[in-house]
């Protein structure tokens, strides 16, 4: 094993593992190029990131062991960082938001006739993620599926888009008191854009499931109308909604469930957000977090991550859920359409973090540890494989298996977040 995964890795578990700062000490150092404060990170040190500085020190241990080829092509001198959005300088951040919104002035790779209402590069994103719903949600393939393909969308935004970085990710505990207040979300020049206008009267709460058949029922928050803060106030979501819980959201001209399009109907309107504290305060909190990373199998982390068994009794949501109702409205109470918010790749860059932390606390067992089924939530189906291919369709070239997508530096990717 090289010495140089551990002495490159030192200094940011050590900074993770700082038991308490005051707020006017010495900035940490978290990676090479800048400082940052604590004041940054919400005045918080999370345990869960404890486990996340050690895991990555483990995923390099690990890999240094495994076959030399591919430790020549992907090492601590090769790899891509993805760090957390707080992190971000001013200008690392309106690089970023400002290649999101290219993709959105890019033309649509998906044809007319798979996609009529695709109008431009972001929504074939869109519509990979709504044609497939049933198939990656609840399944096996759910945590490599959205590991590639937020994989996939970071490197369009780098390839067609001119961005330099690597995909940021929002991790939820730091601001699960108070989601308003994260750098993602609290609405400036330099976030994801922020809360709706109080909108959508009649909704007094967001059913899940469904409305129809609510198990949890999430209360209305000070939102529900369009974002009017930041730089995606005049985001265009155009597909969908197909599994929607916002009452005021108009129907897609696509909506029958035999119509292989069903939901990738042309239907422009603005992004709805309603930010939930009351959500985050209780799902996305580092004590839930440390719980699921404690989970000593996969089928005991599947479940936790997508609401338990069976699925939301007793009021729990699991962080994957809450992640998605942590933003609500339209489209982000709607599980097919959800990627329509751009918030969305920062939900599963930390959602594919945890995996990988859980993963590489115990990597040689837990790197290939796969549970689940071909088909949403349906137990009798046949078991997914880690020879299962996995395609995005038209929003980026090439399909792997997921066994390819198990490991963040073993196949065909090279990366790990700090
Ligand atoms: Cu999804």
């Amino acid at each position: 094993m090289r010495t140089g995964a551990l002495l490159w890795l030192a200094p940011m578990a050590l900074a993770s593992a700082i038991p308490a700062l005051e707020e006017s000490s010495p900035a940490l150092s978290f990676d090479k190029r800048q400082d940052v404060s604590l004041n940054v990170l919400g005045g918080k040190i999370l345990q869960a990131d404890i486990y996340a500085g050690l895991a990555a020190i483990n995923q390099q241990i690990y890999q240094a062991t495994q076959k030399s080829d591919q430790w020549k092509k992907c090492n601590p001198a090769t790899i891509m960082v993805r760090r957390e959005w707080a992190t971000f300088s001013t200008s690392e951040k309106t690089n970023y938001i400002t290649a999101v919104r290219c993709l959105a002035e890019l033309p649509a790779k998906t044809p007319k006739s798979d996609c009529p209402g695709c109008k431009n590069r972001y929504d074939d994103f869109v519509a990979t993620h709504i044609r497939q719903t049933f198939a990656i949600h609840n399944t096996g393939n759910f945590l490599a599926w959205h590991r590639y393909f937020t994989y996939a969308y970071e490197q369009t935004l780098r390839n067609e888009c001119g961005y330099k970085g690597y995909q940021p990710y929002y991790n939820w505990p730091r601001w699960a008191d108070d989601p308003m207040k994260s750098p993602v979300l609290d609405g400036s020049a330099t976030s994801m854009s922020g809360n709706g206008v109080a909108g959508c009267v009649n909704q007094t709460f967001y059913g899940i499931p469904t409305n129809d058949a609510p198990v949890i029922k999430i209360p209305k928050g000070t939102g529900g109308g369009c974002v009017n803060s930041g730089p995606f106030q005049d985001w265009s979501v155009n597909l969908g909604p197909v599994f929607t819980d916002s009452l005021c959201t108009p129907a897609n001209p696509i909506s029958d469930f035999t119509d292989p399009n069903m939901g990738l109907g042309s239907n422009p309107r603005c992004l709805k957000r309603d930010i939930s504290a009351w959500t985050t305060s209780q799902w996305s909190n580092d004590a839930m977090v440390v719980k699921l990373l404690n989970s000593p199998d996969i089928k005991t982390f599947w479940y936790d991550m997508q609401g338990g068994d069976p699925a939301f009794a007793n009021n729990f949501m699991g962080v994957h859920t809450a992640g998605h109702f942590t933003v609500g409205a339209d489209p982000g109470s709607d599980f097919f359409t959800s990627p329509g918010d751009p918030y969305f790749f920062f939900h599963h860059g930390q959602i594919d973090r945890v995996w990988w932390t859980w993963q590489n606390m115990n990597p040689s067992v837990r790197i290939n540890a796969i549970y689940g089924t071909t088909v949403i939530a349906d137990p009798t189906a046949p078991a997914s494989k880690l020879s299962d291919s996995m395609t995005l369709g038209y929003a980026f070239p090439g399909n792997i298996t997921i066994g390819d997508a198990m490991s963040t530096m073993g196949g065909p990717f090279c990366y790990t977040y700090i």
